[in-house]
């Protein structure tokens, strides 16, 4: 398999903490792409040219990452990362959605505050997207006990979206006000699968 990659992207950590978790790391090559350049090999497998996306052997390829971390779900043999039904199932999903949609929030003030020229900046966008993280980071403040001791997409999801939240400063400070995520997120983030994806500082 080929994983379409960029080192800064927290949509492909999601995935290569999946690989790393699942045992499946060695099963993949890396390449490396800037999404935004359009590159043709990018482009040709996916027309959104956006990373994460996964080409499997037969040439078939798979984005966004909630699919590719489906699909690399069925290919090991340890504990299903995504329970197959009962409650847990939704809790992790849920769990992946809201990780997800923060991420979402963050990948956009990135964009208006460095990639979109300063007299086009639309800092009530920015606000509003503030707004929404900071009210995931406190439900997630509330269910911090919900996510301890688990090792699952839902947990994982949650840690990659904390650790871009630091990479990018998206909100400033968070941990002060919210002290039993922070206590979960720092054992999480030292998770091997944790410490061999984390983005260039
Ligand atoms: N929903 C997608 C989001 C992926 C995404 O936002 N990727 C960004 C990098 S973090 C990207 O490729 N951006 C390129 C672009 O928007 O042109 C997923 O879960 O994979």
């Amino acid at each position: 398999m080929l994983l379409r990659h960029s080192h800064t992207s927290p949509f492909v950590r999601k995935v290569t903490v999946m690989l790393h978790e699942t045992g499946l790391m060695d099963h993949v090559a890396i390449e490396t792409v800037d999404a935004w350049a359009e590159p043709a090999g990018l482009t040709a497998d996916n027309p959104l040219s956006m990373v994460p996306t996964l080409v499997l052997e037969d040439g078939t390829s798979l984005y966004d990452s909630t699919v590719i971390c489906d699909y690399l779900d069925q290919q090991h043999d340890g504990t299903r990362m995504v329970p197959a039904g009962g409650d847990r199932r939704w809790r992790v999903l849920r769990e992946q959605a809201l990780a997800d949609g923060m991420l979402d929030c963050a990948v956009l003030i990135f964009v208006e505050r460095v990639r979109r020229p300063q007299e086009r900046r639309w800092d009530e966008w920015i606000e509003l997207k503030q707004r929404a993280i900071t009210r995931s980071l406190d439900m997630l403040e509330q269910d911090a006990a919900g996510l301890a001791g688990r090792v699952d997409l839902g947990t994982l999801s949650v840690a990659v979206a904390l650790g871009y939240l630091d990479l990018r400063g998206a909100v400033g400070p968070w941990r002060d006000t919210r002290p039993a995520l922070a206590a979960w997120f720092a054992e999480f983030a030292a998770r091997p699968s944790m410490l061999a994806t984390a983005p260039p500082a």
